[in-house]
């Protein structure tokens, strides 16, 4: 049988984007730190029969009948995501990150408040305070960023910033920091100014839960975060709280900003944090970090400048400019793109360049790790980032190069 066939019998056209899509991420090197290659079990319990219910409410609290698999499956979600994040409560209803944060704000904030949060240009995300968001538009947003000498969280100016601004909320977690988040200091600062503490852990989800990232559960009012990054489950989200902020989490994301659950993604979620429980995961998150490292040390030694001098995590962010200063990120992408390798243009701190353009690439290792490669794959992958970059994306490079790609990729299947 050829791909999506069972498709193909109603709908050929959309069989056929379908397997062009998995041709696509099974020839191409992966490096979006947000992206992963979900197991087969996530992938089929996601576009299960589940989808046909309505199931608005929670477990044993459903507004239609015919809900006790919901009830069933919801239940298993949670009580794995509790084992699993070792938290007093968990809502995996949210569809996304934004509906989780959303929720959080909805719960515990009045219009014109003050949240203290990461700049967008210095790696936060834009649910936590862009000027045309949801919350720049209804929150007073204090920005803080990275310290220009070091690139990384200068706390005593933190510090400063939320003795003068006293916000409600602090917002920790990012979506370009390349290195670990001291969560408990974040919490110390809140405290002193008597707000509460939001960690949104989305990039870094699946290191926190294997335990190799401090873990922001214990210290922060709330924790939210996706679950598709390096967690490895379904596209959506989830909120973990206190015992005391349960009940307002849950009416805050439904009825507040959600109607019925998405129970075909609970179902996959489940999924997915059973995977998560078991022992592989932890080597699975040590390898995507040993791969993130190995991937920067490949840059590095070919004179390409990454932000702050290295990484912690599963991410990196190139300079480009002290080795390229004529090449954007925007072309880098591009060109890289061409050799099948995808990445994403970013603005690395205090970039002089449009955020259409940029001076700065985000490299991540989640999907690459999914699929087996290791160091020998990623000094690989850096040299030809390299030679792609110095030739200015010239074509008979890149066609080489593409070359080499597709026979990596060969050796490392899709899930
Ligand atoms: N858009 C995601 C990312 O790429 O980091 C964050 O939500």
């Amino acid at each position: 049988m050829r791909p999506f066939d069972e498709i193909r019998e109603s709908d050929a056209a959309v069989a056929e984007i379908l397997a062009e899509e998995q041709l696509r991420q099974q020839n191409t090197i992966e490096l979006i730190a947000s992206e992963n290659h979900v197991s087969c079990a996530v992938l089929r319990a996601a576009g299960s029969i589940f989808t046909n219910k309505y199931a608005e409410g929670y477990p044993g609290r459903r507004y239609y009948g015919g809900c006790a698999n919901m009830d069933t499956i919801e239940d298993l979600a949670r009580e794995r995501a509790k084992k699993l994040f070792k938290c007093e409560h968990v809502n995996v209803q949210p569809h996304s990150g934004s509906q989780a944060n959303t929720a959080v704000y909805l719960g515990f904030l009045q219009p014109g408040d003050t949240i203290l949060s990461l700049d967008l240009a210095h790696g936060g995300h834009l649910s936590h305070g862009m000027k045309i968001n949801i919350t720049g538009l209804l929150y007073n947003i204090v920005h803080y960023g990275v310290s220009k000498e070091t690139e990384t969280f200068d706390m005593a100016e933190i510090r400063r910033l939320a003795k003068e601004h006293k916000p409600k909320l602090i917002i920790t977690g990012a979506s370009a920091y390349p290195r670990t988040i001291d969560f408990a200091a974040f919490t110390e600062i809140a405290q002193e100014v008597g707000a509460l503490h939001m960690a949104d852990i989305a990039h870094i989800a699946g290191l926190v839960a294997a335990g190799l990232h401090p873990d922001p559960v214990p210290v922060a009012e709330f924790v939210t975060t996706t679950t598709h990054k390096t967690l490895r489950g379904p596209r959506g989200g989830m909120i973990m709280c206190k015992a005391d902020y349960a009940k307002k989490i849950d009416s805050r994301v439904f009825p507040g900003i959600q109607g019925g659950p998405l129970m075909h993604v609970i179902a996959a979620k489940a999924v997915a944090f059973g995977e998560a429980l078991k022992p592989s995961f932890k080597k699975y998150q040590q390898q995507i970090i040993t791969n993130a490292k190995a991937l920067c040390e490949g840059l590095q030694s070919a004179g390409i400048r990454t932000v702050s001098g290295g990484t912690d995590n599963h991410l990196m962010l190139v300079d480009l400019r002290p080795s390229h200063p004529n090449v954007t990120g925007k072309a880098a992408e591009n060109w890289l793109e061409q050799a099948n390798i995808i990445t994403n243009k970013n603005m690395i701190p205090f970039d002089e360049r449009k955020p259409v353009e940029t001076s700065g690439l985000r490299l991540g290792t989640p999907a690459i790790t999914t699929r087996g490669m290791k160091e020998p794959e990623m000094k690989q992958i850096a040299a030809w980032i390299s030679e792609i970059l110095t030739s200015n994306g010239d074509a008979d490079v890149i066609g080489r190069i593409r070359g080499g790609v597709l026979e990596m990729c060969q050796q490392f299947p899709l899930p």
